[in-house]
């Protein structure tokens, strides 16, 4: 396959990328980003991860990639240490499935985290729904052993999966992010409002903050916020930017 061999290339030298987009609180102050990998291929230009993590998933190419992802998160949080305003944001790193359920995936984190010497505190791991379907005490387990560390762990997409809520309350998990899906139509479809809301009065019953994802209109935060919504993520507050960019900004900013 072309685009798997331009793929395993791509990663050999140096063709990949990170943007971070801003995760902000109620009051729109910059709390920390979510990293979204990005491809710069000399031909085909920049590359959406939605175009090439399938196929990395299926080929394994995901775990290197993964790996590649989660030591530049590590790498920037251990830069911005002794910054007054960056030290204090965290990262938000997708993990997928197949990554998630490698045997040493919790060690390798911890081996990344202590290379880098990143704090674990500022590292937030956005795991997907999907990744559920799995033995759920090895699960439970790998993800105890990170959250012990300080590590915080984010279930992304929610709402658009299969988890059970037996399952649910017993993930030692962080925070839930709504999937922009829901937001997109809350003001003018009741049905997503009503979503919304049951995931917002689920996650504080579970102890859980929420952050809302794909967030692009004043009115979309207010209807959140009035229900109880306190952080916020999505191209009101800024799109993905490339990592000097992203800090130039906040330095602007205060
Ligand atoms: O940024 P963008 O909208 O192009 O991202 C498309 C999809 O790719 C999203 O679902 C996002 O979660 C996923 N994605 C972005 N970066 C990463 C990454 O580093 N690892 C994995 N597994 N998925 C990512
Ligand atoms: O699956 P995941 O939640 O990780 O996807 C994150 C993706 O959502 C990123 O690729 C990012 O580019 C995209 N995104 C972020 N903010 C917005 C937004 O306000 N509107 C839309 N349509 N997409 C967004
Ligand atoms: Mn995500
Ligand atoms: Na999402």
């Amino acid at each position: 396959l072309a685009l798997e061999k331009d793929l395993r290339e791509g990663l050999e030298r140096g063709q990949m990328a990170i943007r971070l987009q801003p995760q902000v609180d109620q009051a729109g102050t910059v709390v920390g980003a979510e990293v979204l990998l990005r491809w710069e291929h000399p031909e085909r230009g920049l590359v959406s991860p939605a175009d090439f993590v399938p196929l990395a998933e299926s080929t394994g190419l995901i775990l290197p990639l993964g790996k590649w992802v989660l030591k530049e998160a590590c790498a920037t949080l251990r830069r911005w240490a002794h910054d007054p305003i960056l030290s204090r944001l965290s990262l938000s790193v997708n993990v997928s499935a197949r990554q998630f359920h490698e045997s040493d995936f919790d060690s390798q984190v911890l081996e990344i985290l202590a290379a880098t010497g990143a704090n674990p505190c500022r590292l937030k791991l956005e795991l997907t729904e999907s990744l559920l379907a799995h033995d759920i005490g090895d699960i439970i387990a790998k993800m105890a052993r990170l959250k012990e560390r300080g590590v915080r762990l984010s279930l992304d997409d929610f709402g658009t999966g299969y988890s059970s809520l037996g399952y649910l309350q017993r993930l030692p998990l962080n925070e839930l992010k709504i999937d922009r899906m829901f937001v997109r139509d809350v003001l003018s479809n009741p049905n997503d409002a009503n979503i919304a809301r049951i995931i917002l009065s689920l996650a504080h019953n579970l102890g859980l903050s929420v952050i809302a994802e794909g967030v692009e209109t004043a009115g979309q935060r207010d209807f959140l916020q009035a229900n109880g919504c306190r952080f916020y993520q999505g191209y009101l507050f800024g799109r993905p930017v490339p990592v000097a960019a992203f800090e130039d900004g906040l330095r602007r900013r205060s």
